[in-house]
């Protein structure tokens, strides 16, 4: 199995970008990568997991993750997809009727795989399967560059478990290294990784953190929907909402971050353009 954490250098050949919560919105994905002029032989597209359920092109999402220039942590879908199907996975056995219906995946947007199903054979088809493989392999954390280059890109929030006092709350650069030496993450750290939303719940109630957190270089994630980008303790929440976008009552859409240009791009189901915005992320208290 590859390593739950992964760390790669920075790019110095192209650019990195970071995309919000995919959740099937592969279109917009596609408008946003052909406005920023892409290049897929030099930059780099990360993703903050959550590439399917919910939206309209699933399958297609994960096929992203054959692509060299594609980098994704698993969010807590993906986790929810292999719960169901890693038996599938390791003894060809698909999931019984009954356990398909009662699983967390289909009461979370993931009525798609049915689509895949061959049941004359029992099993999935051939695309879904490469796309699986692929699914089993994404890592927890990806640590990219060093020193003040340095960024992170995780699902949700580097929470640390009961963590009372403001100066204590999270997990910095120095237990993320430690994690990544000892090749190894506990299931508990792993299901905050993914679930969390103790921080981005701030946003939204009367809690105040500060926006930068000493010791944690920048730390993308997703999870929570806001209509806006939110950086608390050196988190950056990039969940816009894609999925909802298709209403015009709301303001919701995928967010793509170009992390050299401090700027971000957005586009909804809504919309057939791109908007374009300054947002320059705050890194010292
Ligand atoms: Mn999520």
């Amino acid at each position: 199995m590859p390593l739950p954490i992964q760390k790669l250098p920075s790019n110095h050949l192209g650019k990195d970008y970071i995309v919000g919560d995919l959740h099937g919105c592969f279109s917009l994905l596609e408008r946003l990568m052909e406005e920023v002029s892409f290049d897929k032989n030099h930059d780099r597209l990360f993703s903050v997991g959550d590439l399917i359920d919910r939206g309209p092109e699933s399958l297609r999402c994960l096929q992203l993750l054959a692509e060299p220039w594609f980098y994704a942590v698993k969010g807590n879908h993906e986790d929810m997809f292999l719960e169901l199907f890693i038996p599938y996975l390791l003894n060809d056995k698909l999931p019984s009727s009954n356990v398909f219906k009662y699983s967390d995946l289909m009461h979370n947007g993931g009525e798609w795989v049915r689509n895949h199903i061959n049941q004359a054979q029992q099993t999935m088809s051939v695309e879904f399967d490469n796309a699986l493989v692929l699914v089993a392999k994404m890592p927890l954390i990806y640590i990219v560059g060093e020193g003040e280059q340095r960024f992170h890109v995780i699902h949700a929030e580097l929470m640390k478990p009961r963590a009372y006092s403001i100066d204590n709350l999270v997990y910095l650069d120095s237990d993320i290294d430690r994690f990544l030496l000892d090749e190894t993450i506990s299931h508990d750290i792993e299901d905050r990784l993914y679930w969390s939303r103790s921080l981005m719940k701030s946003a939204v109630s009367d809690l105040y953190y500060p926006r930068v957190q000493k010791g944690l270089s920048t730390t993308f994630c997703g999870h929570t929907i806001g209509n806006k980008i939110r950086q608390i303790l050196s988190h950056v929440c990039l969940d816009t909402g894609a999925f909802m976008s298709t209403d015009s009552d709301n303001n919701f859409c995928l967010t793509l971050y170009d992390v050299v240009e401090s700027k971000y791009f957005s586009t909804s189901y809504q919309q057939s353009d791109v908007n374009r915005a300054k947002y320059k992320i705050i890194t010292t208290p």
